[in-house]
């Protein structure tokens, strides 16, 4: 009995021994598991479920094959491919989420979500989520041809990347307070995150109550996941 979580694969076409490695953990780890959880940035950038990328309908089969071996998938959605939709759910057989989850594993109380919410200091990034969140600018976006969306994500990552060498490194972690707030707002024991690369299991104690955290790792020179048992949580990396 084992329930399995990850995030930040950041599967892109440049980098195949990330799909190698994700596609061997979707063969071998996931089908022995009771379900498996992807908790955003699966992809480096989403730009519509219409992208012809064969990468794309690969990793789609592949997580379909888990789903006919009985192993439910379920997946919330990254600051990278908050517009993976309907489509590819259906294609991958994946069970499209809200961007906060709480479970009941095993007797243990767990919530889930992508980690973006709580970096609430990056007040820059907080102000990009709530513009690229707007349903109409997303629908507006979706429209546009093919390859000025595959521009305009260049841009947006270009111009990330270029904000983020001038953050510090504490702006970009999540803030203690709203780490609280939302565990205590659910009631959760554990919290399972991704989103900041900073994998670690922390222990906190929210309105007297000890409770913990478990920060996936990013899959950049190796796999990460969480492992949630009836015996506890554990975060495991592997090799590709
Ligand atoms: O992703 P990462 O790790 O580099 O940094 C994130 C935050 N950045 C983002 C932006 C994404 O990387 C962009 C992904 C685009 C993919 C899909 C396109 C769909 C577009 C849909 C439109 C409706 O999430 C970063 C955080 C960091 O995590 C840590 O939490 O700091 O936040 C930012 O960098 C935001 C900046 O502070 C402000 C925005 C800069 C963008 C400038 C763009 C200029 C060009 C515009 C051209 C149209
Ligand atoms: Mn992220």
């Amino acid at each position: 009995m084992a329930t399995l979580f990850i995030a930040d694969i950041h599967l892109c076409a440049q980098e195949p021994a990330i799909t190698a490695g994700f596609l061997r953990f979707l063969q071998r780890e996931a089908p022995l598991a009771d379900a498996l959880y992807i908790l955003g940035d699966l992809f480096e950038a989403w730009v519509g479920d219409d992208d012809p990328e064969p990468l794309h309908a690969e990793i789609a089969a592949a997580l379909k094959n888990l789903h006919q071996q009985g192993v439910p998938c379920y997946f919330i959605h990254g600051n990278r491919d908050f517009l993976v939709g309907k489509r590819f759910a259906r294609q991958s057989g994946m069970v499209l989420l809200p961007e906060e989850k709480v479970l009941d594993l095993y007797g243990h109380k767990i919530l889930i979500l992508h980690g973006d919410t709580l970096c609430t200091d990056d007040v820059d990034y907080q102000k990009f989520r709530r513009r690229v969140h707007n349903p109409l600018l997303q629908r507006l976006f979706l429209a546009l041809p093919l390859k000025m969306r595959l521009r305009v994500a260049a841009k947006l990552r270009a111009g990330s990347q270029q904000s983020n060498s001038s953050k510090s490194l504490e702006i970009m972690d999540v803030n203690p307070q709203a780490v609280s707030e939302v565990m205590q707002c659910n009631q959760a024991e554990w919290l399972i995150h991704g989103h900041t690369h900073r994998p670690a299991i922390h222990t906190l104690n929210v309105n007297g109550r000890p409770v913990s955290r478990a920060v996936l790792g990013a899959w950049h020179e190796q796999g990460s996941m969480v492992k949630v048992t009836p015996a506890g949580v554990e975060l495991l990396f592997f090799p590709f």
